[in-house]
């Protein structure tokens, strides 16, 4: 079926364990994001995403599933969730779930079955492996969070696959019975209703044949040629289509580990009938050059217009992207890309306007709409994440950073930083909970809150409110064609935007300095749409951009 509520709607995304908690435990929950669902819709969003919500015992924080149809005690129940499907139908937004499908958790009872013994039923839905002759694992593998990515089983001998943490073992897409399994455990979602999946990992499901020693390149290369992109990959994902997705009024969101915009078309065009859309990595990781804690590069933003501009040339007319420039896995998109000092709210304001005028399906994070900013955890027991954690302690066997660089490197690109819980006022924990927050809430909470926002004309939350409130009257923000002007300026970001009648020009200033440029003569500036700044200068020709201001404008 052809599905097209998805490509101008905005999904938002909510990582439920710091989004509200309702029954003051230090946990966000199921209950506490109904209280939010009269925000969500004042905020003019449509899809609300949900970071995994099912049991897991939360070694990475529901990305270890140890029930795919329960859901985790701690975010409530399931009539809870019902409600929670019911009212956000009710007031017109859907609904989608984080499929974890990769890996499950170590305590799935198909994992304890496995481990019983060698010729137990469940033994095939794992990648188990004899080790080497010397006892090491059958191959170099490493793991996303560190160490080798095979963990060896005292009782029977052989090693199993966790690309993640060990607690996290990969499931065997080749058995076809773990293919139903998922396949029942998305159909069970889907009939109540759920409106779709964004998939964990999903170019990471087959694995290659005979488990080949990875070379010794950079870790991306390692994802993009040893884990993802794996021989029966299409297969599986046309099958899941054809068996599942297909079937209801639902679409797939990918998380595009792995993936570059050569390969990309494979997996989102149209004529493939695989996935429905994709985010990619490149504008995710654009400061990261090999995986996190290894190199990182400052931002740059040619780098960046570069990434946006190969990945619509790519997918053009062809397939369809999700446009995500933060999540629950990277640090703040202001503190990264902006500058979330001086100017904080110009930059955070500024950031969006580029966010959502990119093609694609917008695709926004919790806690950005109000400009949230990086927090400095001044320990490692206050650090909660399972990756930081890892590199913090391999490091301590390495020594190749000291403990403070270490930890200032955790403080720069963990994934804490974007699971701060939500500052809704500027009361205690930041009105997130009345009892300590599983993870220390941002102290700014004091100054940045949706209290303190939402009567404020001039804040950032209600910049979102209009700037999606405008985007639904103009196909253009979603759907146009580019012309960019100023290409190599490493300070602006100029382009036009048309489709039929609509005519926009985006301006937008990356830098600290005032900056003009000029538009060509036979181009007239007609309304100005959006602008982060009261004012616009106009001078003939020259258009005079503030710091971190940015416009849109309609054109002739
Ligand atoms: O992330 C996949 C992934 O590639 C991340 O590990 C990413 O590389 C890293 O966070 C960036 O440094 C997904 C989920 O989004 C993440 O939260 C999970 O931990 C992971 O899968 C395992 O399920
Ligand atoms: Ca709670």
């Amino acid at each position: 079926m052809e599905l097209t509520w998805f490509k101008k709607g905005t999904i938002y995304q909510i990582y439920p364990r710091s989004f509200n908690d309702s029954n003051n435990d230090g946990i966000g929950d199921l209950r506490g994001i109904i209280e939010k669902l009269d925000y969500l819709q004042k905020l003019n969003v449509d899809i609300l995403w949900l970071s995994p919500i099912f049991s897991s015992p939360n070694d990475d924080n529901g990305y270890d599933i140890s029930d795919y149809c329960a859901i985790m005690p701690e975010f409530g129940s399931m009539d809870d969730f019902d409600e929670l499907l019911q009212k956000t139908h009710d007031k017109g937004m859907r609904l989608i779930l984080d499929l974890v499908a990769n890996h499950c958790s170590d305590e799935h009872s198909w994992f304890k079955e496995a481990k019983k013994s060698k010729d137990n039923p469940y033994r095939d839905y794992f990648h188990w492996q004899k080790p080497l002759e010397n006892g090491d694992p059958p191959n170099n593998w490493k793991s996303f969070f560190g160490g080798s990515a095979w963990e060896y089983d005292q009782a029977s001998g052989e090693y199993y696959l966790h690309l993640f943490t060990k607690k996290q073992p990969d499931l065997n897409w080749e058995n076809p019975k773990v293919r139903e399994e998922i396949y029942n455990a998305m159909r069970f979602w889907l009939d109540k209703g759920v409106d779709g999946f964004r998939m964990d990992v999903i170019p990471l499901i087959s694995k290659r044949d005979g488990y080949p020693d990875a070379p010794e390149v950079g870790f991306r290369k390692i994802i993009e040629d040893v884990y993802a992109n794996g021989p029966r990959l299409h297969e599986y994902l046309r099958e899941m289509n054809d068996k599942v997705v297909s079937h209801y009024d639902a679409f797939s969101l990918a998380e595009g580990v792995g993936i570059n915009h050569n390969n990309a078309g494979l997996y989102i065009n149209y004529d493939r009938k695989e996935l429905d859309m994709l985010y990619h990595f490149d504008i995710l990781e654009c400061t990261i050059v090999n995986g996190k804690f290894e190199e990182a590069s400052p931002f740059d933003l040619v780098n960046m217009k570069g990434i946006f501009k190969r990945w619509r040339d790519a997918v053009h007319e062809k397939g369809w992207l999700a446009n995500a420039i933060g999540n629950h896995d990277f640090a703040r998109m202001v503190s990264r890309f902006g500058n979330d000092k001086e100017y904080w709210s110009a930059s955070a304001k500024m950031l969006f306007i580029m966010q959502a005028t990119q093609n694609g399906t917008l695709n926004i994070y919790q806690g950005d709409e109000i400009g949230m900013t990086n927090i400095v955890l001044d320990s490692i027991d206050e650090v909660k994440d399972v990756q930081s954690l890892n590199f913090y302690n391999e490091n301590l066997e390495t020594k190749r950073f000291s403990k403070k660089l270490a930890l200032e490197m955790i403080n720069k690109e963990g994934r804490d930083n974007a699971r701060t819980p939500i500052q809704w006022n500027d009361e205690i924990n930041g009105g997130f909970s009345m009892k300590e927050p599983w993870l220390k809430p941002n102290p700014n909470y004091k100054e940045i809150n949706v209290a303190q926002q939402d009567d404020d004309p001039d804040s950032i939350l209600n910049f979102y409110r209009d700037l999606l409130m405008v985007r639904k009257d103009y196909d253009v923000f979603v759907y146009g064609d580019f012309e960019e002007l100023e290409f190599s300026n490493p300070d602006l970001y100029i382009y036009k935007k048309t489709l039929g009648n609509e005519k926009i020009m985006v301006a937008l200033n990356f830098g600290s300095e005032n900056t003009d440029f000029a538009i060509d003569a036979n181009t007239s500036m007609g309304d100005i749409i959006i602008n982060n700044y009261k004012k616009l200068g106009v001078k003939d020709n020259i258009i005079q951009l503030e710091p971190y201001q940015g416009v849109i404008v309609e054109f002739n």
